[in-house]
């Protein structure tokens, strides 16, 4: 695909390469970390510490029960999505507990993928409101996990409340094609609001 268009301020590049920080945000256990792993070019470097009961019980554990780690800190990753494109992959934590470094983790970010797991959809209306706060653009991505219904778009829309030009997207964040696909849409989001903003000069 063809992103030569794409010109917003990312980080330096080299070599006509644009460098562009994303974040991977979202609620508790909703994939974001399974995500950065499925789609990184290189080993990411996660930091993942033991779920321990006492947060268990904060974070209501519905619908991913058997998950054994959290992320502390973040997690980072980076894709090249073609050569004059390369992506470096934030994840965030998503236990509330760690939500002080989210300013911090933030800067400089072009645009993120906000995870949303649809059995709990409210674990991510916070991640969403962030993006709003901090003004960083985002698409929303639904993890399809095997129990989860197949609800209308609108429906989420409305239930996350969020705006008609902010893409929704199905994706399975343990499939790297997926997960690229979703960072595509984000690619794309990002150029269509560039092209708005420069027609509204
Ligand atoms: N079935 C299924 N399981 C998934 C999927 N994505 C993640 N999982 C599982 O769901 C759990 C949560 O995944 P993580 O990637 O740790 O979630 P996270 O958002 O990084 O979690 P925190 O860092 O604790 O907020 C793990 O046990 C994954 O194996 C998915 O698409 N389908
Ligand atoms: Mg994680």
């Amino acid at each position: 695909m063809d992103f030569k268009g794409f010109d917003q301020p990312g980080g330096p590049g080299s070599g006509g390469t644009r460098s562009v920080k994303v974040m991977i945000a979202g609620g508790f256990g909703t994939g974001k970390t399974t995500m950065v792993r499925s789609v990184s070019d290189i080993k990411p470097l996660t930091t993942e510490e033991t779920l321990t009961q006492a947060s268990a019980a904060d974070d209501h554990l519905i619908g991913v029960a058997d998950k054994t780690e959290t992320t502390v800190s973040l997690d980072f990753g980076k894709i090249s999505l073609n050569e004059s494109l390369m992506l470096y992959l934030f994840g965030t934590p998503g236990q509330e507990r760690f939500w002080f470094l989210w300013n911090g983790l933030f800067k400089g970010a072009l645009g993120a993928i906000v995870l949303v797991d649809t059995r709990r959809l409210a674990s991510s209306f916070r991640a969403i409101e962030e993006m709003e706060r901090q003004n960083v653009p985002f698409v929303v991505a639904l993890n399809v996990f095997p129990d989860s219904k197949d609800y209308p778009v609108e429906e989420i829309r409305d239930a996350l409340d969020i705006p008609a030009n902010i893409p929704v997207v199905a994706c399975d964040a343990r499939d790297r094609a997926s997960s690229r696909d979703v960072l595509v849409a984000l690619i794309r989001h990002l150029k269509d609001r560039s092209a708005v903003a420069l027609e509204s000069r």
